[in-house]
């Protein structure tokens, strides 16, 4: 079953991309040709994606992409497992806590995992990653502790991390518009000299949004050292991918005049190896790239949605069966020497990240009242300070409800 038969939508326009790569000449100067080899086809009607392992945990030979991933290791590629399976626990953990009333609401990444993990880990210390509201792997990736993310959900603060302590921006609700932000910052790190790189990721219902065509205009005439990770997880709350695009989400580059990939973003590995190569292209000056990581939202949009109103189970099912967890397991199991030590290991730490995640939650203080005034100016503002004592005003008109309740 191809996720295009399911649930009654239509088959989306085939734009015969050749091996899920586009590319123009300029950006493909000198370096890598656009042609890629053993891709696989992510569906019927769907272009090729480049992919190095199976949903069946057998390993692909890819000529393109196979030096990004040469050197590695089994305790390597254990640690992307674990890295996995830990943002899951998490995840899960977070999504329990929202239901029993212990965040206002969450975006859970189920599923999203090896885009997640594979481009974070690609990353280096001194890039700069600017994510959506669900890139909870990257900011495992990132080093960013993961009771932080819970903070905004929470609502006891308005970010809950330092930006610069990990290059890793905070969680922008406002869709695309941290493409922008990327794109400047990427700007930035060229005009400063440096070999950094920065790396915007976005969902395929953002890739409609205005801010996200200004980037990519911007990033390609200035030759911004910019990953732009376009998680295609098929939706958009509830509008599906075929709404947003005539094209493969990946071709829309072409037009801008930089390289655009699809790779299968259940694919751990796939997703490591494009956004290696990517980041260095980036490094070498050649510009930015468009990385479409081809996934699925197996969740709902956040807590607050109910997907069973607009998509049926068999696509779920179709997807599960991609699990990007499940082929690393199988690939481990079959092709290194990890044994079921491991694994028990690894399920002991992920109860006992789930415990510290709850534990920390449920302590975190209720915030200052008056904190929201706080860091809108870096040097405070007139408006600021009347609207503070505005609200001042109206926090005092209730003194004799609270003297009454203590009487
Ligand atoms: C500018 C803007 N318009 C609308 C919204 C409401 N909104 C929140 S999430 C979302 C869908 C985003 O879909 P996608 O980019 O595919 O990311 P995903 O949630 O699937 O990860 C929308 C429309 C918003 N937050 N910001
Ligand atoms: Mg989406």
């Amino acid at each position: 079953m191809t996720v295009e038969s399911t649930a009654a939508r239509k088959p989306r326009r085939s734009a015969g991309g050749k091996a899920g790569t586009t590319g123009s000449k300029r950006s493909t100067t000198g370096t890598k040709s656009t042609t890629r080899t053993a891709a696989r086809k992510a569906g019927d009607g769907e272009p090729e994606l480049v992919q190095l392992l199976t949903p069946e945990g057998k390993r692909v030979k890819n000529a393109e992409y196979d030096p990004y991933v040469a050197g590695i290791t089994p305790d390597e590629l254990r640690g992307l497992y674990r890295d996995m399976v830990l943002t899951r626990r998490f995840d899960a953990e977070a999504t329990a806590l929202q239901r029993q009333g212990e965040l206002g609401l969450w975006a859970s990444l189920l599923g999203q995992e090896a885009a997640q993990i594979g481009s974070g880990r690609a990353t280096r210390e001194d890039d700069y990653v600017f994510p959506t509201y669900r890139e909870h792997g990257v900011a495992w990736c990132r080093g960013v502790d993961p009771t932080n993310l819970l903070g905004m959900f929470r609502g006891v603060n308005n970010g809950g991390w330092d930006p610069n302590g990990n290059n890793f921006h905070l969680y922008t609700i406002v869709i695309g518009s941290q493409a922008l932000h990327a794109t400047g910052y990427a700007m930035g790190v060229a005009k400063d000299g440096a070999d950094a790189a920065v790396v915007a990721y976005f969902g395929d219902g953002a890739s409609s949004q205005g801010d996200v065509a200004e980037a990519f205009t911007f990033s390609a005439v200035y030759n911004a050292p910019v990953v732009f990770f376009c998680q295609n997880n098929q939706w958009a709350i509830s509008e599906p991918t075929e709404k947003q695009t005539r094209v493969p989400l990946y071709q829309r580059a072409q037009g801008y005049g930089f390289p655009g990939v699809r790779v299968d973003g259940n694919d751990v590995l796939a997703c490591l190896a494009v956004t290696k190569w990517a980041l260095e292209r980036a490094r070498r000056g050649e510009g930015p790239t468009l990385v479409e990581a081809f996934t699925y939202r197996m969740g709902a949009h956040t807590t607050s949605d109910d997907p069973s109103r607009y998509r049926g189970d068999d696509e779920r099912a179709a997807w599960e069966a991609k699990d990007p967890i499940a082929r690393l397991r199988t690939y481990l199991e079959s092709q290194t020497d990890t044994d079921e030590g491991f694994f028990a290991e690894l399920e002991e730490e992920s109860e006992a990240l789930g415990r510290r995640v709850r534990e920390v939650v449920r302590a975190m203080p209720d915030p200052d009242r008056f904190a929201i005034f706080e860091n809108v100016y870096a040097d405070g503002h007139a408006l600021v300070d009347e609207e503070r004592a505005q609200f001042a005003a109206y926090q005092a008109s209730f003194a004799d409800v609270e003297e009454g309740k203590q009487r």
